[in-house]
């Protein structure tokens, strides 16, 4: 690289949901000439996210790989929490450390992308060494906009007794039972990094959000004028981020669900899943197979017992119990290995999408058009339900989920549900036409087309 290309330095840290955003990203942004350095911290928590850090270095060979070796955490402080949550603990407690590392890359780094859980650290080593800092947000523009305005709540009268139902200037109100539970408790350790990390964004250069202005017209216009937070730093709407290049870190194998969609009619298959890191209890499990045998649909089903795939050792035809899948056979697909996700969201013969709602994967469904029927687990899930209602992507079961705690939702519901979404025509018609302003904002001359450029000749002034 010449002594003016931009060097970009990313910080990305734990679980799919976290990496894909930036992996993605990564892959779009190499495209416009600009030289690219990755933070990255071997062993990772997962399988999948080895495999697929191993995926982008080799498909971009001139991506420099920088290694940061985190300080030991005493876990023992934190008893049950989510190794992910830990994983994001340790990488701040050891965010010292990058400063050093950062100050000596070269050529000398011009900016740094840092993934939100970090924000509240490395953004002061940023400011220490005025290299402007941007910060890449994993989840919609509407929690995007909670995240910011958290801390206001707190501060002002709205937050005195105890957390209520938030009130987000401009935006939306959100009820107290569809803000991720964690946040109810202030000593929760994911709360704490919220507060800090939603305070020191608004200090950021900017901030990139995997949406486009199309699906979160409100949220986004509300932040960038102001209303959510005072002088908020400009936001980049720069999705939905799909794999450009098809070698953006898909070193997975993508053949077996593909070859068997490829064999089902348009629209006919059921996908569902609930994301990289959502443990269904078995007793749900067994009331979703129940759901979707009853439906009479073909389904395409990707389970998950445990929260960290490598030690998801479980035997399918224990876990859905005598004959299920004797039953289904020839009508279904179930498997509990990585599937490539989107390439599945593409594919013509998916007709619905039973999901978490996890923010990547509706920015997926969205992408391509595939109607969403919505079932909250956890952490940001129903604020993002919300957004695939108003932005047309799908429907929302909000009584399947947690109003305090999570409960049982009977497979003669599900499988009626699941019946009525995939006859829905109007439910459908309104997902195709989201995956048109899609490809509309992502086309030269759309919105996230005309933020992308923004954000580039921002690296190169
Ligand atoms: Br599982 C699985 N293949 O087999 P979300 C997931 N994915 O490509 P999160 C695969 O992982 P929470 C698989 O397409 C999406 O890009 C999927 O991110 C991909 O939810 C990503 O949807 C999952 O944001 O759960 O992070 O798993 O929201 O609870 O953190």
């Amino acid at each position: 690289p010449d002594r003016d290309t931009p060097h970009v330095i990313f910080i990305p840290s734990a679980g799919m949901g976290h990496l894909y955003p930036f992996f993605r990203f990564i892959a779009a942004l190499s495209s416009y000439g600009v030289d690219i350095s990755v933070v990255t911290i071997l062993p990772t928590v997962s399988a999948a996210e080895a495999d697929h850090f191993a995926g982008l270095f080799a498909a971009f060979p001139s991506i420099r790989r920088i290694d940061f070796h985190l300080l030991p955490l005493d876990t023992n402080e934190f008893p049950g929490a989510d190794p992910f949550f830990l994983r994001w603990e340790e990488l701040r407690r050891s965010a010292h450390l990058l400063g050093p590392l950062i100050a000596s890359a070269t050529p000398r780094v011009s900016t740094i992308v840092s993934d939100v859980t970090l924000a509240s650290h490395v953004i002061p080593i940023a400011k220490e060494l005025h290299i402007p800092c941007h910060v890449l947000f994993i989840s919609c523009a509407t929690m995007l906009s909670l995240n910011a305005y958290f801390p206001v709540y707190l501060d002002t009268k709205a937050g005195m007794d105890g957390i209520g139902d938030v009130d987000i200037p401009g935006v939306c109100r959100i009820p107290k039972s569809s803000l991720p539970q964690a946040l109810l408790d202030l000593n929760k350790l994911f709360t704490k990094q919220f507060i800090e990390n939603g305070r020191e964004i608004t200090k950021a250069d900017g901030i990139l959000v995997n949406t486009f202005d199309a699906l979160e017209p409100k949220a986004l216009a509300t932040l960038r004028d102001g209303t959510v937070v005072t002088r908020f730093p400009p936001v980049f709407a720069i999705g939905p981020l799909t794999s450009h290049s098809p070698a953006a870190g898909e070193r997975v194998d993508a053949g077996f669900p593909l070859a068997w969609l490829a064999e089902q009619p348009t629209r006919s298959v059921v996908y569902v899943a609930f994301g990289n890191r959502n443990a269904v209890t078995l007793d749900q499990i067994r009331e979703i197979a129940v759901g979707l045998e009853a439906s009479g649909f073909r389904f395409l089903w990707v389970l998950k017992t445990t929260v960290v795939d490598h030690e998801d050792t479980a035997e399918l035809k224990d876990v859905l119990g005598d004959g299920f899948l004797e039953r289904v056979k020839g009508r279904s697909l179930v498997t509990k290995a990585w599937v490539d996700q989107e390439a599945i969201l593409k594919h013509p013969a998916v007709g619905l999408y039973l999901s978490h709602s996890g923010w990547n994967s509706v920015a997926e469904a969205a992408a391509y058009g595939v109607p969403m029927l919505a079932w909250p687990r956890g952490g940001d899930h129903r604020v993002n339900a919300t957004v695939v209602v108003s932005g047309g992507v799908g429907v929302w079961m909000e009584h399947w989920s947690w109003d305090g705690e999570d409960r049982l939702v009977s497979g003669k519901e599900i499988g009626d549900k699941v019946k009525e979404v995939m006859l829905d025509a109007a439910v459908r018609a309104r997902a195709a036409k989201v995956g048109e302003e899609a490809d509309k904002a992502l086309t030269e001359g759309g919105s996230s087309y005309r933020s992308m450029q923004q954000f580039v000749a921002k690296l190169k002034n």
